[in-house]
């Protein structure tokens, strides 16, 4: 079974406390502030690994958690940084976050950071100012970033097989490569992709053969639609065309059943360049499959190259392989896909915004009102409100901030209620 998808949950680390804390030695008289800055908490960063094949140990384990960071201490030692958490995912995997962010994993030792450790709080030196020689405040360590984040493993080769079930696609799979995938004369035999080793004269092929698809596979019809996935970033893609359908049905049909169902998946996959097999030749005599050959050749106007190929006798085979190894370029899978292009890579990708600035003042009663912003946020998380100092330090930053003034606007009276991020004070701003 492959594991194609995971949800887990990652949380970063926190930051350490600054501290509080003052220098004792029995020969200075005034020790001055020397609490040291907490240190920052733990990212968490995803690692593209090509030891891994797909996302099974995800399956049992959903939650990881970095480790937080230590807090300051006095004689200004500094805390020491939450450790990095790395989630090893093997090379095709896409990393989707909760706030939307997609990272592709394609190349062994390439890295996304999901969540970002909490910075430190700063500890009561860096409190000091001229009018201020003894602060007796320090901030708390903010909390790392946490949510959901969805994996999937679209896997990385470099040529796809469709067509209808039961078209020949694993017979073919099995004949040119050393896969053994399951083949019999049922449709929805292959329930999984699998994926095949090509061996060329001067290098290697990847060649993926998924579930058959059938009309509406694109909607979630039959097996094929979440397989699609897996030749969403091939470079070629081969139509297994069977010239005999037991079931009578017409090819010409099928062809386009097949077609429109790659279109509807995504556009691109439609615009990857294609080969045409028309399968199990040893069905039909040579002269109907030749014709039937010239016929497809007329019909896509020799854009696409049509072969006749049969599993059974090997007929065709050596001259697709040959085909294959010539239209595709040498150059890495994957990576510079038509498919894939559109989206970049991890590494170019920019994170998102810093904190905001913003924040936005409401009056919600009668001498009430709130104040809401990520920036109140942090500013509330960062100090213990219990301590005098620290709520004056906060009552200045909300004036500097112009959340007074905002309040002020809008009616506040000293001693009226404001609830900051979610916390009711009764503020007298000095
Ligand atoms: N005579 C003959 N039979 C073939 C040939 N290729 C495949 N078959 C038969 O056709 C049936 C289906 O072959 P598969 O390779 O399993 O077809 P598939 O496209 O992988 O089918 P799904 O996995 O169900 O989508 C099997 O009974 C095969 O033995 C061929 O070249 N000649
Ligand atoms: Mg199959």
């Amino acid at each position: 079974m492959l594991y194609d998808k995971a949800r887990i949950y990652v949380q970063a680390g926190g930051g350490g406390d600054g501290c509080l804390s003052f220098r004792r030695e029995a020969h200075v008289p005034h020790g001055g502030p020397d609490g040291g800055d907490g240190g920052h908490g733990g990212d968490v960063v995803f690692v593209c690994d090509d030891s891994l094949r797909d996302l099974q140990s995800y399956k049992r384990r959903a939650h990881y958690k970095a480790k937080r960071a230590s807090h300051g201490e006095g004689a200004l030692r500094h805390g020491a940084d939450g450790p990095t958490l790395e989630i090893a995912v093997p090379p095709g995997t896409q990393v989707a976050s909760w706030d939307g962010s997609v990272h592709d994993l394609l190349v062994p030792g390439q890295r996304a950071v999901v969540a970002r450790g909490g910075a430190g709080g700063r500890g009561n030196k860096r409190f000091t100012t001229s009018t201020r020689q003894t602060p007796r405040l320090a901030e708390r360590g903010l909390a790392g970033e946490d949510g959901w984040i969805d994996l999937r493993l679209k896997l990385l080769a470099d040529v796809g097989l469709v067509g209808l079930p039961n078209a020949g696609k694993s017979s073919l799979l099995a004949r040119m490569t050393r896969a053994a995938p399951k083949v019999a004369a049922y449709p929805f035999t292959t329930l999984e992709p699998v994926l095949g080793t090509l061996e060329g004269p001067e290098r290697q092929l990847v060649i993926a053969d998924i579930p058959g698809l059938i009309e509406g596979a694109s909607e979630g019809a039959g097996l094929g639609h979440d397989f699609l996935a897996h030749v969403e970033r091939t470079r070629l893609l081969v139509h297994v065309l069977d010239l005999a359908p037991v079931d009578g049905s017409d090819p010409v049909e099928n062809h386009t059943t097949i077609e429109a169902e790659l279109r509807a998946h995504d556009p691109r996959l439609a615009a990857l360049p294609r080969l045409l097999a028309l399968s199990k030749a040893d069905l039909v005599p040579p002269a109907e499959a030749q014709r039937a050959a010239a016929q497809w050749r007329e019909r896509l106007e020799d854009e696409i190259g049509v072969m006749i190929t049969s599993s059974a006798t090997g007929e065709g085979l050596e001259a697709l392989s040959t085909e294959l190894m010539r239209s595709l370029p040498l150059e890495p899978p994957s990576a510079a896909s038509p498919a894939a292009s559109d989206a970049p890579l991890a590494e170019h990708r920019v994170f998102r915004p810093a904190a905001g600035k913003g924040f936005s003042v409401q009056r919600t009663g009668e001498r009430i009102f709130s104040v809401e912003g990520r920036a109140i946020t942090r500013l509330l998380a960062r100090h213990d409100l219990d301590n005098d100092e620290a709520l004056a330090h906060v009552e200045g930053r909300l004036r500097r901030m112009g959340v007074i003034s905002a309040l002020e606007a809008k009616g506040f009276k000293p001693g009226d209620d404001v609830e900051l991020a979610g916390v009711m004070f009764e503020l007298h701003p000095g």
